[in-house]
This record gives structure tokens, sequence and C-alpha cells, in this order.
């Protein structure tokens, strides 16, 4: 349905009927001749299946996301269809987590701002300003799914202090639960999003949130820029209402507000907490293996909650 890795499409291509929507000169023509033969669809998670394009499979059985999230499906009414959804999870978790330790490092410490500052030519000039110190401090998890828990992990290695917030208490962890994402920000020096995407989460990060983090407070976020009020941030960073902010992800990518990128105060990353050799791999193999299962057994092998048979 969209542009995969070159060799997760070679490997479809070979293993099964394959037809890549993305490079048909009319996929409109495609669909209406031929699109009742279709029986299952691969979608990078950042296009996931749209409502037409559900409409226009009537024989869909299973849509298989390249990647974790899935709020560019809707789930709901794919099962009301009896189309299964699944998606990449696990396999990408350590890298993500790992990316936004490195992230919140990189703010804080403001790595980013200091290597520009090098290149620049001004150490001579002048000593770099003082940063903020992240061993010992208060980190607060906004979503304690997979990848946030892998985050908590990690920074309890930096003798961090974890809340977190999220829908429902995770059991078996011993981190502080404050009851909203507000009382979580007003609680933390720092504060990181692994939230899932989707309606209901749209917004979580609000002004008063950020508010609430603080002057001296940062921000990180590696789940979707939609659960974070893109413009409260911007206003939030321009006024120094928070110290500043890492970002992984946007709320219109690629496109970033110019406030950001004429921040010193911000890290800006092109959507790469996955985005590395082996998980890229991973994530492909595991998609191959859903369709597989798919085409064989009429199951998938990692629905998303709430899709499964
Ligand atoms: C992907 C992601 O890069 O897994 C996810 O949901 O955000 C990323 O790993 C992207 O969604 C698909 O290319």
């Amino acid at each position: 349905m969209s542009p995969l890795l070159p060799g997760l499409e070679q490997a479809l291509v070979e293993r099964h009927h394959t037809v890549r929507l993305h490079e048909l000169p009319d996929p409109d023509r495609f669909l209406r001749d031929h699109g009742a033969d279709v029986v299952a669809a691969v979608a990078s998670a950042r296009f996931g299946v749209g409502n037409a394009l559900m409409d226009a499979l009537p024989r869909l059985g299973a849509i298989v996301h390249f990647g974790v999230g899935h709020e560019t499906t809707d789930v709901v009414r794919a099962r009301a269809r009896g189309i299964d959804v699944g998606n990449t999870p696990d396999v990408l978790t350590d890298c993500v987590a790992d990316l936004a330790v490195g992230a919140l490092i990189d703010v804080m410490r403001r790595m980013s701002a200091a290597d520009r500052y090098v290149r620049a030519g001004n150490w001579s000039a002048a000593p770099f300003p003082l940063a903020a110190r992240v061993s010992g401090k208060r980190v607060g998890v906004l979503g304690l799914g997979r990848i946030g828990r892998a985050v908590a992990r990690r920074l309890e290695g930096f003798d961090m202090e974890v809340a977190y917030c999220s829908r429902t208490p995770v059991p078996g962890v011993p981190y502080r639960r404050p009851p909203t994402a507000r009382a979580l920000a007003a609680a933390c020096d720092a504060l990181v999003v692994t939230v899932a995407g989707g309606t209901g989460t749209e917004g979580p990060v609000s002004a008063a949130v950020l508010d609430a983090l603080g002057p001296e407070g940062h921000l990180v976020n590696v789940a979707r820029g939609s659960v974070v009020d893109e413009s409260a941030l911007v206003a939030a960073v321009e006024t120094g209402r928070i110290a500043g902010a890492a970002l992984d992800v946007f709320a219109d990518e690629p496109n970033v507000p110019r406030a950001l990128l004429d921040s010193d105060r911000v890290v800006l990353l092109p959507h790469i907490a996955g985005v590395t050799r082996e998980t890229r791999e991973a994530m492909g193999d595991l998609v191959l293996r859903n369709v597989e299962r798919f085409m064989t057994e009429g199951v998938l092998l990692t629905p998303v909650p709430g899709s499964a048979h």
C-alpha cells in the first residue's frame, strides 16, 4: 500500500502474488478492476490503510503494519469488517528506548547545541554555558507500555526517580503514578512521552502540562506528534516556559515549525527512533511472518490489541 524496505518488498514479491499499489500508474483503476482479489494489505505504519482504500478491497482479511503504531488505520472499523490488523511490536522497543534516553541526555546536557557551538568556532571566545544534570533527576514517563517501561528501566540506571501516567495502573512496577499528565509534569524534571498515538490520546501534553513541567523542565517525545499540542510547545519553547525539548516526531512530518528550527534549546530528529539496520530488518521479518501466517492459517502472528478473531 506504501513504500517499504526494498528487501521486504522483494521478499513479498518472491513469496506471494504481490502488487505494489504505490508504483502503479493508475492505482484507482487497479482497485476498480482487481480490488476484490486482494486478501492482505501491507502498509507503513505512517500511512496505514484509510477507509476509502479499505472499502475498495471487499475481500480484505488482514492489514499488516510495518511499525508498532496503528492509529493510521481505523482498527475498530476494520474489525467490524472482519479484517485483522497486525503490527510489529517488541522488535523495535529497545532501539526506541535507546534513542529516547539519548535524546533526553542530549537536550538536558545540550550536546547537539554544544556540537554546533564548537563547529561555529565559539569555544575560543567563551566556555559553553552550564547545562542541566541528568543523573538523579525526577523523570515522568507518559504512557508506560512496552517502550515506556524500557525507557524507565534504562533511566533507573541513571539513578533517576521514575513516575508515570497511564490510563490504568501498570502491575508490577515500583514507580509512582500521579493521577494526571499535569500532575506528573509538575512532579518531574523531565517528561518522556511514549504513549500510543490515535484517537483519544491527541493532545494530552497541553499548554497546561507544559506549564506544569516548568522553566527548568525538559520534554522528550518519541511517540507521535499528535500527542503533544505543537503550537503550545512552540510557544513554551519560545517564551522559556519549558527549558527545552527533544523531538523525534512532529504533527505534520516532515514539516517542522520554523520557530523550532530556529531554537537552540530543542533537539530535532527526523523520526529515527526505530531506524537502525537491526531493528528495521527485524520489523521486516515480522511483517513477512505475519503475512505468511495469515496466508497459510488465516490469522496474524502479532495482531494489535482488540484486533484478533
Ligand atoms: C516507523 C514508528 O518508522 O513503529 C512505528 O510506529 O513510528 C516507526 O518505527 C514508521 O511508523 C513507519 O515507517
